[in-house]
């Protein structure tokens, strides 16, 4: 990677990421898009466009203007709000994706975009999910990353564009809120626990979901992305994860820094019937075996992590 074109910049991930890349391979070979433009270090610290992923034109020109070796696609809905607004997640996750596939074919860019765990559905064996298996999922969010997947692939197959991708678990963040997630109750908890002592999940206890620290997702769209092509036996995409839990014990381990947190429950049907979906834990062997993934943080090492960053 070169000169990173990434799209979504200003996002949960995408503000994170920019930052790091700048760090790694100069600012100004890092340029940021989002639909808007606001006030964040993202946005701030080097070169910034307006870009909305679905205009084609637009899209293509400007990846072409900095002469992008890479494009890192992250523009999109996420499952909650996809699910309250099905054909226009349609339209944008998957029309944003073929404009971002076909930049990279035209400038023969490196691609990467993420898919997720909610790319598995109810009939996906739902405990150490395999690397190959069913995916049927039963939300807007999770046929999109199916069908991403799928495109990706074909990307590469047909135009032999180097198109590569990780299923990321929730991610657990301090600097861009999560917005619209199902996963985001696991970074609110964070936020209320320091707040009020005190959190009431909107997903019920004894629902497993996996979950990963930012900087270990980071660290795993880079070491993928600089992995050796000829390692790669898959692609699009990745199995990654860290951990695997439940409210109550997240709520034990934030309690073992704040005593006497408590947590409380009011289920949002939506959300809990999307996190019923998905699966428990999956397997991320492949990705350990062809490009040495590692998560470094725990729930216990992100928990003492979160917490000190956000008293800050
Ligand atoms: C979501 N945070 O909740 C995202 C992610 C696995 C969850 O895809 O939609």
């Amino acid at each position: 990677m070169k000169k990173i074109f990434i799209t979504g910049a200003l996002g949960q991930i995408g503000s994170e990421l920019t930052i790091k890349l700048r760090n790694i391979y100069g600012t100004d070979n890092v340029i940021a898009t989002d639909i808007r433009k606001n006030d964040s270090e993202a946005a701030q610290s080097g070169p910034f466009e307006v870009v909305d992923v679905t205009d084609t034109k637009t899209m293509i020109e400007t990846a072409r203007k900095y002469e992008a070796d890479t494009i890192i696609h992250m523009a999109a809905l996420l499952s909650a709000t996809a699910e309250k607004n099905p054909v226009f997640a349609w339209n944008l996750n998957m029309g944003g994706l073929m404009n971002a596939l076909e930049s990279a074919r035209e400038l023969k860019a490196q691609f990467f975009t993420p898919s997720s765990i909610g790319a598995f559905g109810p009939s996906t064996p739902k405990d150490q999910t395999p690397q190959d298996t069913i995916q049927r999922p039963t939300t807007m969010y999770g046929v999109n990353k199916v069908a991403g997947e799928l495109l990706a692939d074909y990307y590469y197959h047909k135009f032999g564009v180097d198109t590569r991708g990780l299923r990321f678990p929730g991610l657990i963040s301090y600097v861009t809120p999560p917005g619209g997630g199902t996963t985001d109750y696991a970074v609110e908890i964070y936020y209320e626990a320091i707040k009020n002592g005190r959190y009431t999940s909107y997903i019920d206890k004894g629902t497993y979901m996996d979950m990963m620290y930012m900087p270990d997702a980071l660290n795993a769209i880079i070491d993928l992305m600089e992995a050796d092509s000829s390692k790669l036996i898959h692609r699009n995409s990745f199995n990654v994860t860290a951990m695997s839990f439940e409210p109550e014990e997240i709520a034990a381990e934030i309690r073992n820094s704040i005593p006497g947190f408590e947590i409380s429950y009011d289920v949002d049907p939506a959300r809990q019937q999307i996190a019923d979906s998905w699966p428990n834990s999956i397997d991320a062997t492949a990705a350990k075996e062809e490009w040495g993934f590692k998560a470094e943080y725990d729930l216990e090492k992100m928990t003492i992590d979160m917490l000190e960053k956000l008293k800050k």
